[in-house]
């Protein structure tokens, strides 16, 4: 056979393979039966993908997937991943290898384990995130391809798997392409590898793939109780079989018969419900049981909605009193990853004073938002469609579709997060808001509980009054933008502003803030000092609360960020400043002022 055709032959099964075995995410993967992966795997750093493709770049059947080892003496087999170095898993390159600082492209992980096949189990090999296009195989063999850095995805593995040694081999490319979401430019650190948990389900041949619980808002006064609405799904449309609820302290439990779709749904009636708020972050053990496997989770019971300017949580108006946070390690350890540093970041941001947080700008990792649930902060959770996105790219839109889906799909029980937000600071245009209307639908149709936002921009209608101006606004339930007034624009234009904002909805000002090194003090016209940065602040919020409709704010950011546009010597040193606490945990100035606006803003709502 020709090389060409021995090529195109090979790129056919590697594309088909690509899609053979994704199987839909499985919700709440944290209380399924299952074996991490997590832990020590040996990589190959391989800067020209010699292990993917050969010398006239056509992907070969024989690259490092293979994990091929000599059987004779004169065989040549250029890697060996045995010998290779050890990486622990989730982590992400960049700060694991300092080899690997600034380094974008193709890393090939491995890890072996043993395994003991157990009948009528089914085996499915969970990715929490890989940042950000991954290539899975299992012995060798591809299980496919997945595009996207911060959502799991999961492959059925029960045909694939062995008794005894396997490996699973993952190449791993965070080059940054115009097509991709995020594209080529965003100002945070594009932290590459296995940055989340890996793990090895093992379920029934038929289970429950997922499944959401919302609490449906109070119709009628005189209503005794509260209804819960529900929909449950298998893995397969089957019909006739038994999933059992049960909310042990509500003392419900309820059996239901699926439908052919494999589904069941319906209301649940309660009488006493305590709802999950800020102040009082009520979860309940709730318990899914199909067959011998019960899956518990801890649900929180809300109604979150909009009327006229005002958000209303639980039938009251809140003012959301916010931080904007990236999902990184205090410290300059990279991509948090755990619990702890969960508790870390939200612990900061409860010292300000917030109840909301907006987990900038990507979706972050599950224990983040279910700590968040615990502690009583609610959520704004956003996909990267960022900046300069290809909008006129289907694949782009599909993959944004996918990030979308995908986020909602994991997070959709979660009661602290009321809002999905589909982009940020994006430039107008037809193509974008084609873009933008697809995906803002596709959002209320795979969730009308949540309200929808995205960070838009103020387009100047005079130098000293600011309009917001953007056709996006009948698709977003809450009005949110960005602005940089003090930073990018001179702080004493700050009390002579005016803001119009000339739409019946709330308004959340998704970022304002300005960049200080922390111990750096001067003059308040001084940049990168303390006290410019307070300075900002003071004249900031007094100009926000000027502002109709002001509903809540999420100051960018909690802490010092890595950035690699951020290049000033001494200054920035690769990090984005904007933070009110350091990397280190140190608290700027600013810190102090915001602090106590929240407590004031939190009397004058409660
Ligand atoms: C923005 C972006 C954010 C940047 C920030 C900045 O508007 O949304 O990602 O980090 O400005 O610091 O310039």
């Amino acid at each position: 056979m020709n090389r060409i055709l021995k090529a195109v032959i090979c790129f056919i099964v590697l594309s088909l393979g690509a899609r053979a075995q994704e199987i839909p995410q499985i919700g709440n993967v944290l209380s399924r039966e299952k074996i991490s992966l997590n832990g020590n795997w040996n990589y190959i750093v391989d800067v020209q993908e010699e292990g993917y493709y050969d010398y006239r770049m056509n992907p070969t059947s024989w690259g490092f997937f293979l994990n091929s080892k000599p059987q004779r003496p004169e065989d040549l087999i250029e890697y060996d991943f045995d010998k290779a170095p050890q990486m622990q898993i989730p982590s992400d390159w960049n700060t694991k290898d300092e080899r690997l600082f600034f380094y974008e492209g193709t890393v090939w992980f491995k890890k072996s384990f043993n395994y003991k096949k157990k009948q009528d189990k089914k085996v499915i090999l969970y990715f929490s995130a890989v940042n950000y296009e991954a290539y899975v195989y299992l012995n060798g063999k591809l299980l496919g391809r997945h595009e996207g850095g911060f959502t799991a995805f999961n492959y059925d593995v029960t045909d694939k798997i062995k008794d005894g040694e396997n490996f699973v081999i993952v190449k791993v490319d965070n080059k940054r392409k115009a097509e991709n979401v995020p594209t080529q430019i965003f100002d945070w650190w594009n932290y590459g590898g296995i940055t989340r948990d890996v793990f090895l389900v093992e379920t029934q041949d038929v289970y429950i793939e997922n499944y959401c619980f919302t609490l449906k808002k109070v119709q009628n006064t005189k209503q005794k109780f509260r209804e819960i609405a529900f929909s449950v799904n298998l893995n397969q449309k089957l019909s006739g079989k038994t999933v059992e609820i049960s909310f042990p302290e509500l003392k419900l439990k309820q059996s239901y018969v699926t439908d052919s779709d494999g589904k069941i749904s319906g209301v649940i009636k309660a009488k006493t419900l305590e709802l999950w708020s800020p102040e009082n972050p009520k979860l309940y053990a709730a318990e899914l049981t199909l067959g011998n496997t019960t899956i518990k989770d801890e649900i929180g019971f809300r109604t979150i909605e909009t009327k006229d300017k005002k958000i209303i949580l639980n039938g009251k108006p809140i003012f959301l009193r916010g931080i904007s946070i990236h999902e990184e390690k205090p410290n300059g350890g990279g991509r948090a990853n755990s619990v702890e540093d969960a508790e870390k970041l939200l612990g900061w941001a409860k010292e300000l004073g917030c109840n909301f947080v907006r987990l900038a700008h990507y979706p972050h990792n599950e224990y983040m938002v279910r700590t968040a649930e615990k502690m009583g902060l609610l959520v704004w959770s956003e996909i990267p469609v960022y900046w300069t996105i290809a909008w006129e790219n289907p694949a782009t839109l599909q993959n944004a579709k996918n990030q979308l889906k995908d986020m909602i799909l994991r997070d959709q029980n979660r009661a602290n997060v009321i809002i999905w937000s589909i982009a940020n600071e994006t430039p107008h245009g037809q193509a974008r808001e084609n873009f933008l209307s697809q995906l803002a639908q596709y959002a209320k149709n795979l969730d009308s509980t949540r309200l929808i936002s995205m960070a838009m921009e103020v387009t100047s209608a005079s130098n000293f009054h600011n309009k917001l101006q953007d056709n996006m606004n009948k698709y977003v339930d809450v009005i949110s933008f960005n602005q940089y007034i003090g930073w990018y624009r001179d702080v004493n234009d700050a009390p002579k502003m005016t803001w119009e904002i000339p739409y019946n909805k709330p308004v959340i000002i998704s970022e304002f803030g300005g960049g200080a090194k922390y111990g750096y003090h001067g003059e308040k016209n001084q940049r990168w000092t303390e006290e410019f940065q307070e300075n900002l602040y003071i004249q900031n919020i007094a100009m926000l609360d000027k502002i109709d409709g002001f509903a809540g704010t999420t100051p960018w950011i909690l802490k010092d960020f890595r950035s690699p546009r951020r290049v000033l010597n001494d200054i920035q040193d690769y990090y984005n400043r904007k933070g009110l606490f350091s990397d280190n945990g140190e608290k700027k100035k600013a810190f102090y002022i915001m602090k106590s606006w929240y407590e004031k803003k939190k009397q004058d709502w409660e």
